[in-house]
């Protein structure tokens, strides 16, 4: 499948720094995302806390290699990879991907940050990258959805440092300034939609004092053209092998089946012609702490 964006669309993006796409996984692909999510042993085994500075706790778990696993599928099926590639305007790779779990009442804040904020310390010369977030549960206002500074990119890299509490977060002053000058703009999506944004756009998210739940996929891709200058604890250039967009639907054939339970221990879920040599490699990023994703 080619890019999903029009060319208005790819336009906005440019000028925005985000572009936010709805519909992007069918409501039984994105169950079976948000399932896969729940019941993965890989995913339950390997969650760690992120505070914020007023106690509130986000769960994560974050990989490198997108594997076999359904999210993995997702994360390299040809709808979201291709329009990666239309929006960083060439081949990209997988740098890695995380599960942002914010439970109800509890789920923490972000602080404003730019994601190149932390890459361009992994040796990524260019701000060649950018993230698919991915809404897993409705994401409001009220449960802490992703927010937004429209045209942020445009300011280029913004020194990031250590905030109260743990959190590594961008040069509060330029936030406040940028903040008289760009519109806020918070991405409210229902399950399935998708908000591509650079790594230069500034984004936070406020605490889940809700009820309800607000769990996202976040998958961040890194041009081929832009191998970071050194090892770090992301991948360098690793070919990407895109999977067809029907390929989840396959794996939810397996995984809804009878040998369910199965299928997620084994996580190997693409056609076998699919799979990829690379073992999945789940790491654990430093609990708590001032992460850098
Ligand atoms: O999940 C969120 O609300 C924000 C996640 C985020 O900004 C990040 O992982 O860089």
């Amino acid at each position: 499948m080619p890019s999903l964006l029009t060319d208005a669309q790819r336009r906005a993006f440019d000028a925005d720094g985000y572009v936010l796409l709805r519909g992007v996984f069918d409501t039984a692909e994105t169950d079976l995302l948000r399932t896969a999510m729940e019941r993965d042993p890989a995913i339950r085994g390997h969650f760690y806390n992120r505070a914020d500075a007023e106690g509130g706790v986000t769960r994560m778990a974050t990989w490198n290699h997108p594997g076999d696993s359904v999210y993995g599928l997702a994360a390299r099926s040809h709808r979201v990879v291709d329009t990666m590639e239309d929006l960083l305007g060439g081949e990209v790779y997988h740098y890695h991907s995380k599960l942002t779990a914010k439970e109800p009442l509890e789920g923490g804040a972000w602080e404003w940050h730019q994601d190149y904020g932390y890459w361009y310390h992994n040796g990524c010369l260019f701000p060649n990258m950018a993230t698919v977030m991915v809404a897993l549960d409705p994401c409001t206002r009220s449960n802490g959805c992703l927010q937004v500074l429209r045209g942020s990119h445009h300011m280029g890299r913004i020194e990031h440092g250590l905030l109260d509490g743990q959190q590594v977060g961008a040069d509060l002053n330029r936030v406040t300034q940028a903040q008289q000058r760009l519109e806020l703009v918070y991405a409210e999506m229902s399950p399935g939609d998708a908000l591509f944004f650079h790594c230069n756009t500034l984004h936070r998210s406020d605490q889940n004092r809700s009820p309800d739940r607000r769990w996202t996929l976040l998958c961040c891709y890194n041009a081929a053209s832009n191998n970071p200058t050194r090892e770090h604890h992301h991948p360098q250039y690793t070919p990407l092998l895109k999977v067809p967009d029907d390929a989840l639907r396959i794996a939810g054939l397996r995984f809804f089946g009878e040998a369910a339970d199965q299928a997620f221990l084994a996580r190997a879920t693409a056609p076998a012609e699919l799979q990829v040599p690379v073992g999945t490699t789940f790491r654990r990023a430093s609990a708590g702490g001032a992460d850098q994703t």
